[in-house]
């Protein structure tokens, strides 16, 4: 079962191509499609990457979408994704969709939250009813929306957190990690479920969820709670602890990260797979990712200055229209201006991990690093 060369060609599985130091270049194959590693998942959250396109998102580069199970669940709700041909066929994206479980969104949206060893019962933000979600409805759920990969539902703290709080969070993510996998026996066999590594900012409980998580054996593994409010440092040490231990041949998807730098940093310590809202929800707020660094084009000085944001880019958005055009709409709060920065910001963060890939496929990746960085640190002049 375990060698790769029995396996069907069609079935879930990751091939390593490349490595370089801990960084590694691959791919998760399944049967909608190849995705690229190290990738980027830009964030569909209500079954749209806001601002953009499908094509466009996919002329980009992407191979993968996320999704969420929360908002999914709250509207248009599960079923009647279903009964519309699933989440691929509603949002006319028809390659691989990855879905989180819905318990990290309902501890940042959702009013009123009771946790139990039976799940989690909360308050929708939209309309106030009362849900619950227990390992067996989320999976249940993500099997409605037809998601290629599908997260476990976990409990994340938030941290600072005590070691006490962070033991029984993870403990009770790894029982509910089986569960989760029983319950999604019922799916088609080339969908594949991940469980999430736990542990807060505690070396120890991090390898014991991640030991618990390997034991109970699945297909790829997330690392969940981090960037939860912790400094870098703390969660790329989390990193060095956890990816070393995780099987090699195996995708490792670190959740809800990050900046450019928390990714190529992130890499460089083993993960494969990241999603953020970083770069959609920033094109909304004025907030341009270029090689050269952050751009925040409210800024008063782009007002009269007729350059593009970077006149070498491939994107017709950072190519083509001056920075004065751009700080006119996100001034006037015109649609087109969160449009096109979103655009912007999709194009450089699928193009860094596309340099990611080569360059650890040329075994470069150190140098490719130091020069990204170089570009950031000189700036915008
Ligand atoms: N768990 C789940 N989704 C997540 C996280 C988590 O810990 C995070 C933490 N960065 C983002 N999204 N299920």
């Amino acid at each position: 079962m375990n060698n790769p060369d029995r396996r069907e060609q069609t079935d879930f599985h990751y091939r390593l191509h490349a490595t370089d130091g801990a960084a590694r270049h691959g791919e998760v194959v399944t049967p909608r499609g190849v995705i690229r590693t190290p990738a980027f998942m830009p964030v569909g959250t209500a079954g749209t990457v806001k601002g953009m396109y499908p094509e466009q998102v996919r002329d980009l580069g992407a191979d993968i979408l996320l999704g969420n199970t929360y908002h999914l669940m709250l509207r248009p709700g599960a079923e009647r994704v279903a009964r519309l041909g699933g989440l691929h066929e509603l949002m006319r994206w028809p390659h691989p969709i990855l879905t989180d479980s819905g318990g990290f969104q309902v501890m940042s949206l959702a009013g009123l939250r009771k946790m139990s060893e039976k799940g989690v019962t909360f308050r929708s933000h939209i309309d106030g009813a009362y849900h619950e979600l227990t390992p067996e409805r989320s999976i249940e759920i993500q099997g409605l929306l037809g998601a290629d990969i599908q997260m476990q539902l976990d409990e994340c703290v938030r941290l600072p957190a005590s070691k006490d709080e962070i033991s029984r969070a993870l403990q009770l993510s790894l029982r509910w990690a089986e569960r989760s996998k029983k319950a999604f026996e019922a799916q088609p066999k080339e969908r594949a479920l991940f469980g999430i590594v736990q542990g807060g900012d505690d070396a120890e409980l991090r390898i014991e969820s991640a030991r618990g998580l390997i034991d109970i054996d699945f297909p790829g593994y997330s690392i969940g709670g981090l960037a939860v409010g912790e400094p870098q440092a703390v969660m790329l040490a989390m990193l060095e602890v956890v990816t070393p231990i995780l099987p090699v041949d195996k995708p490792r998807y670190l959740m809800g990260v990050g900046t450019p730098d928390d990714m190529i940093e992130s890499v460089a310590r083993g993960v494969d797979m990241f999603d953020c809202v970083m770069p959609t929800r920033a094109g909304r707020h004025a907030q341009a990712f270029t090689r050269f660094g952050k751009i925040n084009l409210k800024n008063a000085r782009h007002a009269d200055d007729p350059r593009p944001l970077d006149a070498e880019s491939d994107c017709p958005a950072a190519r083509d229209y001056s920075r004065a055009y751009l700080h006119h709409l996100v001034r006037c709060e015109e649609m087109l201006g969160s449009m096109l920065l979103t655009w912007v910001n999709l194009a450089y963060y699928q193009s860094l991990m596309a340099g990611i890939r080569a360059a650890i496929a040329q075994g470069r990746f150190e140098a490719f690093k130091a020069e990204v960085k170089e570009g950031w640190a000189r700036g915008d002049i």
